[in-house]
């Protein structure tokens, strides 16, 4: 297996972070961002969307979404399972899981609009925007902020895909860009905080 990525990439992240917490191993190729390699022909005949991650399995077919590859790989490696261990907790954090990846996909267009750093994605970025996103990226941080409740994690007392899928979009903001995100959100901001701690958080 082969596993492309951006190190710092939101969405490879949750599958960097799963791998630790995991503690698979695979063989990683760093994808060029800066000088637009997941754009390049080759990669393209690999992944035609152009974004990463990519797992390319041992029999050569390309997985080409994070939450398609952690789903493989937890079927691959079902020993300590981190999607839920019966059918109950599974769509528990199956659906914390898909409310992360909403969460994702606005806080990226957020992102595009609140700073200069992705021109390819919003080559005019605007702050009016960027506030009218923010609205939309509380709706789902609040859900999350009464669904965590006491818990040490997203979805209960052991880590899970959830936090996995949540965890890189604060990191993305709040160490790449400097940008409060979820600072407004006490127990999310605790939950932000104390994952970071984990040696699967570092960059
Ligand atoms: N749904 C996909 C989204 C992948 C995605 O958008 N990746 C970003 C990095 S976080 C990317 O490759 N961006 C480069 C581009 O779109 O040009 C997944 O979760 O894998």
């Amino acid at each position: 297996m082969l596993l492309y990525q951006f190190r710092m990439g939101t969405n490879p992240r949750r599958v960097i972070i799963y791998l630790a917490e995991k503690g698979i191993d695979i063989p990683r190729y760093e994808l060029d961002y800066a000088n637009g390699e997941h754009r390049s022909v080759r990669y393209l005949g690999i992944n035609p969307s152009g974004r990463a991650p990519t797992l390319v399995t041992d029999t050569g077919l390309a997985i080409t979404d994070s939450a398609a590859i952690v789903e493989y790989l937890e079927e691959r490696f079902p020993d300590r399972p981190m999607i839920g261990s019966d059918p109950l907790s599974r769509a528990r954090v199956r659906s914390l899981e898909r409310l992360g990846s909403d969460l994702v996909a606005r806080g990226q267009l957020w992102l595009w609009n609140q700073t200069n750093a992705f021109p390819a994605k919003e080559p005019a970025p605007s702050q009016e925007t960027a506030d009218r996103i923010s609205r939309y990226l509380s709706e789902l941080l609040d859900i999350l902020e009464k669904d965590i409740g006491g818990n040490a994690f997203l979805a209960g007392d052991e880590p899970t895909i959830a936090d996995f899928t949540v965890f890189p979009i604060f990191q993305t903001a709040r160490e790449r860009f400097s940008l409060p995100f979820g600072e407004d959100h006490p127990r999310l901001d605790a939950w932000y905080r104390r994952f970071r701690l984990r040696p699967s958080a570092d960059y």
